[in-house]
């Protein structure tokens, strides 16, 4: 079977599922956010990582569909979460380009924020560079998302198409420093010194800055001592399901 056929039938058959990772303040050590990360569980396939199907979902336009799950999804849970009494946790929702280019997407962001009665600041969508190729009608987009009261945030920062022009035309409230920077700062001084260098673009232009791919205490002490607000990674957990972040993350509190 084609992987988009596959792929119809997974939403169909709710063979989709999130996993949540924290998001971790790196002077206070406490959890402020949680980045909502798709997986697929298909009964042949095993699990499946968006690496292996984003992109194809992206070329077929299945992410338009698959990516208002995910939205939907992510929203219900943060409400859950707040309902159930935790205390109350932005969470981070992973946006394709192509979904940013759909002619419905900001409406759907809308009403999905307007029929869940979520507080829109606690939804953080995570862009990537890459929309600086259409920056034109792109930035409209954000403004309108903006409008609507949600977090903005710049994703895999360092890595896409040089958007360095556009960057304070963006309406952001972040950006995240990739992983393949944080994860390199212990090989060699190159990569230290371009996340010192996102730091300081971030600082100069008022943005929190967020380090992606924190794997070890070192790291995470380093890049508070270069001022970097918020770090994400294996050294504070995995991506995590729902039941099990919410245990280790949530309940202990
Ligand atoms: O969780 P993992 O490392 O496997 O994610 C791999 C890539 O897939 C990341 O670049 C991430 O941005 C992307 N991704 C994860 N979840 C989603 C999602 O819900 N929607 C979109 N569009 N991309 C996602
Ligand atoms: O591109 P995006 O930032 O959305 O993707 C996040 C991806 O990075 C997820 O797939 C997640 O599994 C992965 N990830 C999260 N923390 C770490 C880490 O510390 N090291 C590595 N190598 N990958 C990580
Ligand atoms: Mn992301
Ligand atoms: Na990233």
């Amino acid at each position: 079977m084609m992987i988009e056929k596959q792929l119809r039938v997974a939403l169909d058959q709710n063979e989709f599922e999130l996993y949540y990772q924290p998001i971790i303040d790196l002077k206070t050590n406490e959890i402020i956010a949680m980045e909502s990360l798709l997986r697929w569980n298909n009964e042949i396939l095993g699990q499946v990582t968006p690496d292996e199907f984003i992109s194809v979902a992206e070329e077929t336009g299945i992410i338009i569909p698959i990516g208002q799950w995910v939205l939907r999804m992510a929203i219900q849970q943060n409400i859950i979460w707040l309902n159930e009494g935790y205390k109350p946790l932005k969470t981070s929702i992973n946006v394709s380009v192509r979904q940013l280019l759909d002619p419905m997407f900001v409406d759907n962001v809308k009403n999905a924020i307007e029929s869940s009665g979520v507080d829109a600041s606690n939804i953080v969508l995570e862009i990537t560079e890459s929309i600086a190729m259409y920056a034109d009608s792109t930035i409209e987009k954000l403004m309108a998302l903006k409008k609507l009261g949600v977090t903005l945030s710049m994703d895999d920062f360092g890595t896409g198409y040089s958007s360095l022009s556009y960057l304070n035309k963006y309406p952001l409230d972040s950006l995240k420093i990739d992983k393949s920077f944080v994860i390199g700062m212990n090989q060699d001084h190159e990569n230290t010194a371009i996340v010192k260098t996102i730091i300081a673009i971030a600082k100069q232009l008022e943005l929190r800055v967020i380090a992606e791919g924190v794997e070890g205490q070192e790291e995470a002490s380093y890049l508070n001592e270069m001022g970097c607000d918020y770090g994400q990674g294996y050294y504070y957990s995995r991506p995590l399901p729902a039941s099990e972040f919410e245990e280790k993350w949530l309940a202990s509190d």
